[in-house]
């Protein structure tokens, strides 16, 4: 139907990033599913080294299919890209960011509970300070710092009725990408306002909804769902509290370069 056949160029590759990432088995489950993904394979590494395989590709204008996803600074700093169709449905729709907390967490600590519940953002937010961290080479979580600093309006809302507190210790689980870097070192910061001492750690998306569920870690604001991380979400659910969500608009998907005149992960291999 017209459209270019970029799988050999491409060498059956979609460009992937860590294994332990929600995307990464998504992009598995994909591949088993779409008649025009047969053959290929997800070549898994690091966020940092996909990056840099889409910055040469770009530059040279050359196919690349990668995995991407929002929040994060690619679209600002590679406008010209876009989200291939995906009529199968594996990759979903619009995701949200969900917070989790750790059984018994509201009866032990309501007042962190309470914050924690309240913390709500947006996409802009999100990747404002992801973008500036990308550009300026400032730490993720020292932009995150300013941003509460910048943002005491809404900041406000989310320490509404919640009472200061004298040194109690909080473990929030974050993943290892910068939307959960930004999202944690926010609330690490406006918690510690309040009086928390805050531990953030950062562990495998498995491990992530394991610590909750065990109780390791009092919460954590990085489950993607419903589709990112289903897996995990579903071993877990009885253990865990979900708090809803702290982010609407996530979106997670196949990634090309608009000059690819393709537009459906079934033109991949027509
Ligand atoms: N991500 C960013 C992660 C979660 C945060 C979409 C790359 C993933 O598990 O796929």
């Amino acid at each position: 139907n017209g459209e270019t056949d970029y799988s050999e160029e491409v060498d059956y590759t979609i460009i992937g990033i860590e294994p332990g990432a929600g995307i990464s088995v998504t992009t598995e489950a994909a591949i088993e599913e779409y008649d025009s993904l047969q053959g290929w394979s997800v070549e898994l590494s690091s966020t940092a080294a996909m990056m840099t395989e889409l910055r040469g590709a770009i530059e040279n204008e050359e196919p690349i299919v990668i995995t991407g996803w929002n929040p994060h600074w690619m679209f600002a700093e590679y406008p010209d890209m876009k989200y291939l169709d995906d009529p199968e449905g594996i990759y979903g729709g619009e995701e949200t960011l969900n917070s989790l907390a750790r059984i018994g967490l509201e009866e032990e600590k309501p007042e962190a509970y309470k914050l924690i519940d309240q913390f709500e953002w947006n996409v802009e937010d999100m990747e404002a300070i992801m973008y500036e961290a990308e550009e300026t080479g400032k730490e993720v979580e020292e932009v995150a710092v300013q941003w509460v600093e910048d943002n005491q309006d809404r900041v406000a809302e989310w320490v509404e009725g919640v009472e200061d507190v004298d040194g109690v210790e909080i473990e929030l689980a974050s993943t290892p990408w910068d939307s959960e870097r930004a999202s944690s070192g926010v609330l690490k910061e406006v918690m510690e306002q309040k009086g928390f001492n805050v531990t953030v750690t950062e562990l495998d998306v498995a491990i992530m909804f394991e610590s909750i569920a065990t109780g390791d870690a009092d919460a954590s604001l990085g489950a993607w769902l419903p589709i990112t991380h289903k897996d995990f979400y579903e071993a877990h659910q009885d253990n865990i509290v979900d708090l809803g969500p702290n982010l609407n608009g996530a979106k997670i998907g196949l990634v090309v370069p608009e000059y690819m005149d393709i537009d459906s992960i079934e033109d991949l291999n027509p």
